[in-house]
């Protein structure tokens, strides 16, 4: 690799002469960069396997992206892509990945040297984001190295491939069809003045091109598919049944009535199954924590401290309860809720054995991730609140995403300050004197669910046959307060109060519907407004959801036809 690129013939600085030409020869230069790129990130994802989470730069870039990120677009990624958030930023970060690694594969084509320095000063940069990990082990930058060290390997060998090919089909298109190029400086016109290459040679260049690129294909798409953030989005349910065994509840929760339900084709059952469970968190990567080291350590203004293992914990009596789970960030109208049987001991029962001081009025707990939620005492020892410690969700014990192998479930508290998953540490504190993950980030320290409703059925914008009766269903949710009337609106009219499904306890969403008879053609539109057991009516202000969640009825469009 003597020759720089721009030494060849077709590739200097003549605007007008070849445009189409001149872009299509970068093209193998492009695809030389992002298959470096791919090899690197992809090979070092695969090696990471063998090390901690933070040891793959794809992780550890991703979940620092998260931690730099402003909160406002936090709360937009939460608001818009729900549960799908990090699969947004895995697609954004290979979108400007790869615009980057096409660049510097292009640069690579000038200057083989500036490329390859280039690579690797994003090497660099990549290896102290993983240092810098609260997580990472010095040991942590092997698999960012090797994968590097494959990546310029690459980025060499494919540049280099891809210069021969270029040149082969220029050095040919010169020589026959462009003479003008002919009086440019000596030193660019040595592959002009040589003789045309054969049929055969361009033949060679093109195979070498093509094998060393199908080959680095072949790496990069495998060790991606094995890597480990594509399999973090797979760790299913099933894999954490298999590793602990729940023992019978000591309280069971009352089986849930038919009456639970009302019954409307498109209404979501009443339980929402693991899988379909929304899934909120900053864990790019799903902390794995085995239940024999996972312990929860009660400390600060306690009298006694107390440590508590899994052994222990699964021989105290257990109680299951259906809560309701939401998110702060949840859109009017949107899904970031679910409904599930917890099973798990009152964390009232652990407090009081570690004996809280006068003067604690909150609870930070704090995952093995470092994420932490601050919880009011108040809520925590409350008598008539079932905030558990949970480690079962609908009959299994919890999936890796929602907090295996155990986790902390508050009825009546949004999850950001309440729900702490991979909970290991209960730090009894003052809301003077610490704060949490999202308090931090300008939202509310103590975060009390609001009352709220959602049409489900219809779907927004549906036709529904004139004629027929037009049955109108949602859900509608005021954990811990309970909901005493769901009120529809048709068009401008009156509000109406509709039938409500039973109520299974006052922690957990209550389904509702109704029936709109001789509804005339035409647009249309529904809102819903839900009333509390306090009388508080979910107001029509529309408010963001930072600090304290958004507010606003759910209206929806529909024609009749
Ligand atoms: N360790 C940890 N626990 C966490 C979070 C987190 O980011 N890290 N997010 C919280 C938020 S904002 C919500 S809404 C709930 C969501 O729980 P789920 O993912 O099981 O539905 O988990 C809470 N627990
Ligand atoms: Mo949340």
């Amino acid at each position: 690799m003597t020759e720089t690129v721009h030494e060849t013939p077709g590739t200097t600085g003549r605007g007008h002469s070849r445009p189409p030409t001149r872009r299509r020869q970068v093209i193998p230069h492009l695809i030389a960069g992002v298959l470096a790129a791919a090899i690197f990130l992809g090979v070092a994802d695969l090696i990471s396997q063998l090390f901690g989470p933070a040891s793959s730069p794809l992780v550890s870039l991703g979940s620092t992206i998260i931690t730099l990120s402003p909160s406002w677009l936090q709360d937009f990624a939460i608001s818009y892509f729900g549960s799908n958030n990090k699969l947004v930023l895995y697609l954004s970060m290979g979108v400007v990945g790869m615009i980057l690694a096409a660049a510097i594969g292009a640069l690579a084509r000038r200057s083989l040297r500036l490329g390859a320095i280039l690579f690797s000063a994003v090497a660099l940069v990549l290896l102290i984001v993983v240092l810098l990990r609260p997580e990472s082990s010095p040991l942590d930058v092997v698999p960012t190295l090797i994968g590097a060290g494959l990546g310029l390997l690459s980025l060499l060998l494919l540049s280099g491939a891809a210069t021969g090919l270029t040149r082969a089909v220029a050095a040919d298109r010169v020589d026959q069809a462009d003479p003008v190029d002919r009086d440019r400086p000596a030193r660019t016109r040595r592959a002009s003045t040589s003789r045309p290459s054969t049929e055969d040679e361009r033949a060679h260049s093109r195979r070498r091109f093509l094998s060393l690129a199908a080959v680095g294909t072949a790496v990069a798409a495998g060790s991606i598919t094995f890597g480990r953030s594509v399999n973090a989005f797979g760790v299913g349910a099933g894999e954490a049944a298999a590793r602990l065994v729940l023992p019978t509840p000591a309280v069971r929760a009352p089986a849930i009535p038919a009456g639970a339900s009302v019954g409307v084709d498109g209404m979501p059952p009443f339980i929402t199954p693991n899988s379909d469970f929304y899934r909120i968190d900053t864990a790019l990567v799903v902390p794995e924590l085995s239940p024999q080291d996972w312990t929860l350590r009660i400390h600060g203004l306690v009298e006694e401290e107390v440590t508590i293992d899994m052994t222990e914990l699964l021989d105290l009596p257990l109680e299951e309860h259906h809560i309701t789970l939401a998110c702060v960030s949840n859109p009017v109208g949107g899904d970031l809720l679910g409904n599930a049987t917890w099973l798990g001991y009152p964390i009232r029962e652990l407090l009081a054995r570690a004996r809280p001081l006068g003067e604690a009025d909150m609870v930070l707990s704090r995952s093995i991730d470092g994420w932490t939620a601050s919880t009011p005492l108040e809520v925590l020892t409350d008598e008539d609140r079932a905030c558990l410690l949970a480690v079962g969700m609908n009959g299994e014990p919890l999936p890796a995403q929602h907090g295996y192998p155990a986790r902390l479930v508050v009825p009546g508290l949004y999850g950001y300050v309440s729900a702490t998953k991979w909970v290991t540490e209960l730090e009894v504190t003052r809301f003077d004197a610490e704060t949490a993950y999202w308090t931090d980030r300008g939202w509310d320290a103590e975060g009390p669910i609001l009352v709220a409703s959602r049409i489900d059925v219809p779907r927004p914008l549906a036709r529904v046959s004139s004629g027929e009766e037009l049955v109108v269903a949602g859900s509608a949710w005021a954990q811990h307060e309970g909901i005493e009337a769901v009120e529809l609106r048709l068009d401008d009219g009156e509000w109406e109060s509709v039938e409500l499904a039973d109520e299974v306890n006052i922690d957990t969403w209550r389904q509702w519907r109704h029936t709109f008879a001789d509804v005339e053609s035409g647009r249309h539109s529904v809102s819903v407004r839900a009333i509390n057991a306090a009388g508080e009516t979910q107001t029509d202000e529309r408010r963001d959801p930072i600090p304290n969640a958004a507010t606003g009825q759910h209206r929806i469009e529909f024609s009749v036809e």
